[in-house]
């Protein structure tokens, strides 16, 4: 197998040995579980649908055995890969379960991927099916489905499938089919990225189940909870921190939030009863400010789950005075380490700190730029290994040698100290990726976009300081000729097909980069040589390459369109 194409780098067999050991991994899959929680809660629901529908747990598991007979049916077989884009829907959870109990590989899309990553996802893992809906917020699916059906053999739709084939008319007779084993993959994961290409994220059945059965027992959870599943169901916070499949194994209840507004979220959280959910930095905002005026009773609330991005402090002061319920912080990563502020920490360490890691076997390492551990609350570089996080990318090998130590630790980018008491508290970041609320933008990715349009000569994209999304992203262009509307610049990576939360939300035009030296200057330096600007008195108004030296181009200021993958329509209220 070439090297590119290794699709799992396994645990060596003696951590592998030591997780089970310590009962982390059970020898569980999710298909197996799911018949489990059907034996024992039976017709207790477990999903209930934005229009109040529901679903129970015998009733998923017989959907999910009827879904995987009719995906068999496609010649879906273990180990094939299929895209899944599918908003907050209870097919979302018939069609994972479905391809869990065939041992086939969902890779889990958002719903504000287009065509370009899409695309990408598809010919990278060779999908041989896209499942999506039809129209969602607006936008046909069925045009990326057009664009997939050239690599994949089939398009599946949720609603009116055109010319493709209609999810609702998969589900067959119940077949025996084999499945998978515990430590084989369960599905790819969307890493936020930080180079070209996005990188999928391997996770197996046991080390998935762990993470998420440990979250459950962080979080309290039990059979009355009630989760209110607000962000994406596809991203890892939502899905396993507790998330859903957390609120599953404790035999609680799934409410699904179509939009995180205030106005759809809070009517649900009354309607429903819902104890705990979980949301981005941006999206507390926005609830802490219409929650005081909200008609709703959001009294059932117990839990209210931040994470995705730094959380201010401020603001991390304001949740249970407000929102009348505990903050729980949760800094996490879809590469696996999961940390969480607990119930018994006092205040002061759930608003100031990012939690601690899940497991006793989750091992931590900050370092500095050398790989030298620094003394202990020095900020360094968090490095990781453990029983929930992966060893390696999906078929990235080359990415694989710089993102991982030689010993397996993952190198998260991510900037932090820790606590006398073992808590992690986020300082910066080190990778080439913008946070925008949660939203990850890797910097390449939409320079190589940029770098495509005649009238770019060079571009570095960085994230400034936002009082709200925490960073927006800014495009600094150095223009061939005539400087282009700023309009044109962000028109162009929308036309291109990448999703529109990765436009630029700010270009600006200048006519050189602020470095020094010649020749090819590196894109890494470039970009955090802008960023040492913007931390400059004066902050991000000023031009970066210094006084005379920006051609001012169009002013235009105007954010990128509203649209978020992790907070779909935060931008609308404000
Ligand atoms: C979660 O997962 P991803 O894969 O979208 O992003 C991971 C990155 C982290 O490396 C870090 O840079 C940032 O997002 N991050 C935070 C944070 N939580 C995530 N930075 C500061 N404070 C936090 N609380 O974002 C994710 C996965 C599971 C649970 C929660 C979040």
């Amino acid at each position: 197998m070439p090297a590119d194409r290794i699709d799992h780098v396994p645990y060596p067999p003696e951590f592998a040995a030591r997780y089970r050991e310590r009962g982390h991994w059970r020898g569980e899959t999710f298909g197996g579980l799911l018949r489990e929680w059907a034996r024992r809660y039976g017709d207790r629901t477990a999903i209930t649908a934005a229009d109040g529908t529901g679903l129970g747990y015998a009733e998923l598991d017989d959907r999910a055995d009827r879904l995987a007979a009719g995906f068999h049916g496609l010649g879906v077989r273990a180990g094939d890969r299929v895209v899944v884009q599918l908003p907050n829907v209870p097919e979302f959870f018939e069609v994972v379960f479905a391809l869990f109990r065939l041992g086939a590989l969902p890779v889990f899309a958002l719903p504000a991927h287009r065509a370009a990553e899409i695309s990408y996802f598809c010919e990278h893992t060779e999908a041989v099916a896209y499942v999506t809906t039809a129209v969602h917020e607006g936008f046909d699916h069925r045009e990326l489905a057009r664009e997939a059906a050239r690599t994949v053999r089939h398009a599946v739709i949720a609603g009116e499938p055109g010319e493709f084939t209609a999810l609702s008319g998969l589900y067959a007779e119940p077949r025996d089919l084999p499945g998978p084993e515990p430590s084989d993959l369960a599905f790819l994961q969307l890493s936020g990225g930080s180079t070209g290409l996005p990188k999928l994220i391997p996770r197996t059945h046991d080390d998935y189940i762990y993470s998420v059965r440990a979250s459950a027992e962080i979080c309290g959870l039990d059979e009355d909870s009630v989760y209110m599943c607000t962000l994406p169901a596809a991203h890892n916070f939502p899905l396993s921190s507790p998330g859903t499949l957390g609120t599953f194994y404790a035999g609680g209840r799934v409410v699904l939030c179509p939009r995180p507004d205030p106005g759809t979220a809070f009517a649900l959280i009354e309607r429903e009863r819902v104890t705990i959910t979980g949301v981005v930095p941006p999206l507390a905002l926005v609830w802490l400010d219409a929650a005081p005026r909200t008609p709703y009773d959001l009294s059932s609330l117990e839990i209210l789950q931040v994470g995705g991005a730094k959380f201010a402090e401020e603001a991390a002061r304001r949740v249970e005075p407000v929102l009348k319920c505990r903050l729980q912080q949760v800094f996490g990563m879809a590469e696996g380490l999961v940390n969480y502020t607990r119930d018994d920490d006092p205040d002061e360490i759930v608003t100031t700190t990012q939690g601690r890691p899940i497991s006793p076997d989750d091992e931590i390492r900050v370092v500095d730029d050398e790989d030298r551990e620094v003394p202990p609350g020095t900020p360094g570089h968090l490095l990781t290994r453990g029983p929930y996080t992966i060893r390696g990318y999906y078929r990235a090998e080359a990415h694989n040698a710089t993102a991982f130590t030689a010993d397996g630790f993952y190198r998260t980018g991510d900037i932090v100290r820790v606590t006398p008491t073992g808590h992690l508290v986020v300082e910066g970041r080190a990778k080439d990726q913008i946070n925008r609320g949660g939203e990850k933008i890797a910097a390449e990715e939409v320079e190589n976009v940029l770098l495509g349009h005649p009238a770019v000569a060079d571009v570095a994209v960085v994230g400034i300081p936002d009082d709200y999304l925490g960073e927006r992203t800014c495009a600094y262009v150095i223009p061939r000729g005539e400087a282009p509307r700023a309009a044109e610049i962000r028109a162009f990576v929308r036309r291109s097909g990448l999703a529109a939360f990765k436009v630029p939300d700010r270009v600006e035009f200048v006519e050189a980069f602020p470095v020094t030296g010649v020749g090819k200057i590196s894109r890494r330096r470039l970009r955090a040589a802008l960023r040492a600007r913007l931390d400059e008195p004066g902050g991000p108004g000023e031009s970066p390459g210094g006084p005379g030296e920006s051609t001012g181009g169009p002013p235009d200021d105007r954010p990128a369109e509203a649209s978020s993958p992790i907070a779909p329509g935060t931008h609308e209220e404000r």
